[in-house]
Formats: C-alpha cells, sequence, structure tokens
C-alpha cells in the first residue's frame, strides 16, 4: 500500500491532474466527505487528508509515504528525512512583506528601527530580516495575519501573495518578495528504499504532467 498526504483545497485540486497522469483517480471529493482516508481507483494507493502544515512531518515519520507540500510549509519546518525529488510547479505563489499603504518601510528600515512584524513563518521572516540586518520583533500568528497592522499589532507581515487581492482590500502593499514558492513532491527515505519501485512510477508520472510555465 503506497499513502499519500495532501491538505485539502488547492493542494488537493492542483495534485489532482498529476495523479490522473499516474492513472490515479480520488473516487471521494474530501469537500462533501469526512473521510480522511480517501479510495482511489488504484487499490494498493490510498490519499490521507491532513492539515497543510501537518504534511512534511506525516511523511518524515512514515504516517504517510509522500505527500504535496507547499515550499513555505516546507522550508519552515525543516526537511530532515524528506526526500524532494520534484518541485511540481502547482500551489505558486510568493512570500511578501506586507505593510499599511500609509507606512514608510523604507524610511523604518533606513532608520534603523525596530520593526514588529507579525507572521505564520517566524523561522523564514527572522532569517530574511536578519541577512538584510533589520531588527525584528516577531508576532507569531496562525491566520489572518493581514488584520494586524491594520489593528496596530504589527507594523509589518510576511505572509504569502498570489494575485494580491487580499492585500488590497484590506489597504495593505507588498513592499519586498521574499522568495517565489510552489508546492514540493516530498518522499520517506525509507519508504523509497522499500517501495522503490511504486513511488518511482508516481515520480516519473507526475514529473511527465508538470505545469510548462
Ligand atoms: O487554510 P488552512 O489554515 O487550513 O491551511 P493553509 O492556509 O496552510 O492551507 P492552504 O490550502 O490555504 O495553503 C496550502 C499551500 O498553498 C500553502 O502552503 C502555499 O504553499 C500554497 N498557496 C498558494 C497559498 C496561496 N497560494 C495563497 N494565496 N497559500 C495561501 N494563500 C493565502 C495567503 O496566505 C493570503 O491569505 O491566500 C491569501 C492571498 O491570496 P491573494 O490571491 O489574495 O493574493
Ligand atoms: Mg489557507
Amino acid at each position: 500500500m503506497i499513502t499519500l498526504a495532501l491538505s485539502k483545497g488547492r493542494i488537493f485540486e492542483e495534485t489532482l491532474p498529476l495523479l490522473a497522469a499516474a492513472g490515479i483517480e480520488v473516487t471521494e471529493d474530501p469537500e462533501k466527505s469526512r473521510k480522511l482516508i480517501l479510495p482511489t481507483t488504484r487499490p494498493d494507493v490510498r490519499v490521507v487528508l491532513v492539515r497543510a502544515s501537518d504534511v512534511p512531518t506525516y511523511v518524515q515519520y512514515g504516517g504517510a509515504d509522500l505527500g504535496v507540500t507547499g515550499l513555505d510549509v516546507l522550508l519552515e519546518h525543516g526537511s530532515e528525512g524528506l526526500y524532494q525529488p520534484l518541485d511540481l510547479r502547482i500551489a505558486r505563489c510568493r512570500l511578501s512583506v506586507a505593510v499599511r499603504a500609509d507606512y514608510d518601510y523604507a524610511h523604518a528600515v533606513r532608520q534603523g528601527a525596530r520593526l514588529a512584524v507579525a507572521t505564520k513563518y517566524v523561522g523564514l521572516a527572522r532569517e530574511f530580516f536578519a541577512r538584510k540586518g533589520v531588527h525584528v520583533d516577531l508576532i507569531k500568528l496562525y491566520g489572518s495575519m493581514e488584520l494586524a497592522p491594520l489593528t496596530g499589532l504589527a507594523d509589518a507581515i510576511v505572509d504569502l501573495v498570489s494575485t494580491g487581492n487580499t492585500l488590497r482590500a484590506n489597504h495593505l502593499v507588498e513592499v519586498e518578495r521574499i522568495m517565489d514558492i510552489s508546492a514540493r513532491l516530498v518522499v520517506n527515505q525509507a519508504a523509497l528504499k522499500l517501495k522503490r519501485e511504486p513511488i518511482r512510477r508516481i515520480i516519473d508520472a507526475f514529473a511527465s504532467a508538470l505545469p510548462q510555465n
């Protein structure tokens, strides 16, 4: 049995065409079903649904043989014990710094001000500002980062941006792009040895079906 860990929402949706290329069809809709283990048209392949931030943990400890996870989640979690054979080029976005439209970020940085930064990505944010030589107080949040500058909780946020609509709707502006993000295939290293052939076939099928641009 091969177990693939996915999260509901965009990762699940955007992985479906890659699974199809591997001849795997998920036979139940996770938005309708309450099941956390979904069967597929291949009797030897099943999908487990976990929180996006839990995918690396499941794969690392062998709760799943492979998984699809954002580079953001992977870098923040660490990739110990994970083989990363493919950039899947799906669920693309960027990790950015954003502030209120009326906040002069460049000035604050020039002045050497200490910035309060709210984010779910404390590790990535710490690394980014340290490299820039900017002093920050990091405030860990689990969601709705956009609210932090509006309420005075923080001067800036570090969050994912794709269309920019969420920032615009909240009168925030992107002032730095930290890195481009896409989803990665991660594989448990022990599973790769024990189930080499079937896992290889899935990796190769995914590779042949990646979005082109
Ligand atoms: O939502 P939940 O708390 O359950 O978990 P999650 O937010 O970790 O999962 P999910 O499904 O939202 O995101 C899974 C992965 O998709 C992330 O880890 C990213 O790698 C990737 N991804 C791609 C995104 C986005 N694009 C994205 N736009 N993840 C989140 N967003 C959010 C962003 O945080 C912001 O709130 O969408 C909003 C911005 O979108 P725009 O289009 O308005 O700019
Ligand atoms: Mg989300």
